[in-house]
């Protein structure tokens, strides 16, 4: 039956950068990431005979072949799975401040990948619903869950999805710095691809990803915010050095970046326990206490605007909403 079905974002603290399989996005590394209370997508599929192609209609607005196209490949493996032939149409919602400019895929995917589930009515597990919203989006296989979770990148398509590994249910928050954007970013999918195929730095950046993970998952156990903030910044960091030596080269960070990560490093010289993190753009995630959040926020004040930090809490995984 059509359900609306609500699937929150993650912000990856091990970050996925790469895939081992393009087609059915195997990636090259495990990655670990918290989701969110404060960004989500709302979506329902609806099964029409009388449609002649599949339909997306986002915000109210009909979406155009393009941005079908990662939908489409989870609803036709849909349709494989269950039989069906009909076209679908796709009505989703996002709860992302319209000046965030923060990519959706990873909500968009798991909420369509949850909605199709029940349009379909396949009834598959948690499980199947993350490699299912994998091979839309890599990072929307971790928002089928909530809290911290891992995406295990297996060697297959059975073998690759995410698994919840701690609720976040300590005191853990993250801080969102929008900044704005200065010229059109390279999209990750194209940015990883190039990164694997032409950075001398993604082999130094595979060889120590055992290690953050391991280190990582410890730190969790431990709820230790310092080991946590601490893993994940120079995680990203490392990240974010192989996009420098591909070829032709690009970064993600804006000068208005290096503003908010030096204005993290400063707050940490003021004994905040505060670590950032960044991923395909320019903006800033802050991890930090939820309870220090607060003056934090105002601290960041002084180098942004009100309306350019939003607090996020962790959220939840995956629900299916009353109609
Ligand atoms: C992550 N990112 O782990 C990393 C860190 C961006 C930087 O997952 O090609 O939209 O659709 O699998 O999931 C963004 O990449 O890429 C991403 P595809 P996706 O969150």
């Amino acid at each position: 039956m059509s359900k609306w079905v609500r699937a929150h974002t993650n912000i990856a603290l091990i970050k996925y950068w790469g895939k081992e399989d393009e087609e059915f996005i195997i990636p090259k590394n495990n990655s670990l990431s918290l989701t969110l209370d404060a960004f989500y997508t709302d979506t329902r599929v609806t099964f029409d005979s009388s449609l002649k192609e599949d339909q997306l209609i986002l915000d109210g607005e009909e979406q155009d072949a393009s941005a079908l196209k990662k939908v489409s490949t989870i609803l036709d493996i849909v349709r494989n799975k269950a039989e069906l032939t009909d076209y679908a149409l796709v009505e989703s919602i996002n709860y992302v401040p319209t000046a965030a400019g923060l990519a959706s895929s990873a909500s968009g995917l798991a909420a369509l990948a949850g909605a199709a589930n029940e349009a379909s009515e396949l009834n598959l597990s948690a499980q199947e619903l993350s490699r299912l919203a994998r091979r839309g989006s890599g990072s929307a296989s971790r928002s089928i869950y909530g809290g911290f979770v891992e995406w295990e990148k297996g060697i297959n398509d059975e073998t690759s999805f995410a698994h919840p590994i701690d609720n976040a249910n300590w005191d853990i928050g993250m801080l969102f710095i929008i900044v704005k954007q200065a010229k059109k970013e390279v999209s990750s999918r194209d940015g990883m691809q190039r990164t694997v195929t032409t950075s001398p730095f993604y082999a130094g950046w595979l060889s120590t990803l055992d290690q953050d993970l391991t280190d990582m998952k410890l730190s969790i156990a431990e709820q230790n915010i310092d080991k946590v903030g601490a893993i994940a910044e120079r995680n990203a960091l490392k990240m974010h050095a192989t996009t420098l030596g591909a070829q032709p080269p690009f970064t993600y960070w804006t000068a208005d970046s290096m503003i908010a990560m030096d204005a993290v490093r400063k707050l940490r010289k003021e004994n905040y326990s505060v670590y950032f993190t960044m991923d395909a753009g320019p903006n800033v995630k802050v991890i930090c206490k939820q309870s220090e959040m607060d003056k934090i926020k105002k601290a960041l004040l002084a180098y942004f605007d009100e309306e350019q930090i939003i607090s996020a809490k962790p959220g939840p995984g995956i629900q299916v909403l009353e109609n």
